[in-house]
């Protein structure tokens, strides 16, 4: 841990998160052994097509997750995040959680690359507006056509992506903090960083796709790791 903090001290750094730096604050993962998937199938809920099938079913999905959302409060490891971007430790985060608590933890410069669920848009006259309703189906409050919550399903382009690859290009050290590294396009960007000099760091309870190719794995939850190395980092 020490080298690694040595090695982010007064660098250009970016955060790379997925669903488990969440997990601390109740949010379940996605892929973990109580994750999301293992009781619903994502090609069957989290894409466009299930959306237009059945959007009753689309909308119990999704208000289930507004649901768990809602009230869960950033953990030690966004208000780290957080406090290194305060005191210029940290350039960006890219997200790929949609659940909003690097923001509620205070960090700025953030992109959410799959959106963010607390938005919802409406594909007939194209309104995008912030609704927290969580027990129902919501119309667009324009032309009150059904809406869908904001966020980027499979098969559908991420956002701002090229601004991404650009950050992570210009990194000294990216971060990848709570994902399993499977999802693409955001699964490359470390690989990106990584040709053009950037070190990796891989902080997870366990092994990833990507950690044969990481240059540090740190082994252990977000929310006790992350404070443990920026209390060194805040030493040197
Ligand atoms: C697209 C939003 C094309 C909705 C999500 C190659 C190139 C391009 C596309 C593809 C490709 N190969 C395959 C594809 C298709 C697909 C894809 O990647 N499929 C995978 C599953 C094989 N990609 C897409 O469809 C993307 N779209 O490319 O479209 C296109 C291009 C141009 C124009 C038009 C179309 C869209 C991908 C985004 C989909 N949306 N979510 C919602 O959330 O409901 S994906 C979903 O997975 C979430 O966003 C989530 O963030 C993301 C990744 O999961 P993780 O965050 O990694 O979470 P996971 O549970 O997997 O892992 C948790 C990790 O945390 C574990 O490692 C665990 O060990 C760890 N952990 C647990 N506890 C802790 C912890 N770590 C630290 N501390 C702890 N306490
Ligand atoms: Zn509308």
């Amino acid at each position: 841990m020490k080298e690694v903090a040595s090695l982010l001290k007064n660098r250009n750094n970016v955060a790379l998160t997925g669903a488990g730096i969440s997990k601390e604050s109740g949010i379940p993962t996605f892929r973990g052994k109580d994750g999301l998937w293992k009781k619903y199938r994502p090609e069957e809920l989290a894409t466009r097509n299930a959306f237009i099938k059945n959007p009753v079913l689309f909308w119990e999905f999704y208000s289930f997750r507004r649901t768990l959302i809602k009230n869960a409060l950033p953990n030690e490891a966004h208000k780290t995040l957080a406090s290194m971007e305060d005191f210029g430790e940290l350039s960006f985060i890219i997200t790929q959680n949609i659940d909003g608590l690097h923001r509620k933890a205070g960090s700025k410069n953030i992109i959410e690359i799959h959106g963010n669920i607390w938005n919802v848009r409406c594909e007939s006259c194209g309104k995008v507006e912030f609704r927290d309703e969580t027990n129902k189906i919501i119309m667009c409050s324009s032309c009150g056509k059904i809406t869908r919550p904001d966020v980027v399903l499979f098969g559908e382009a991420v956002r701002k992506i090229d601004e991404a690859f650009e950050i992570v290009k210009k990194v000294d050290n990216l971060i990848v903090i709570g994902t399993s590294s499977v999802v693409y396009p955001a699964a490359l960007l470390p690989y990106e960083g990584k040709k053009y000099g950037a070190s990796i760091i891989e902080i997870n309870i366990a092994k990833t796709e990507l950690s044969s190719d990481a240059d540090y794995f740190i082994q252990g939850g977000a929310a006790e790791t992350l404070p443990k190395i920026y209390n060194i980092m805040k030493k040197l």
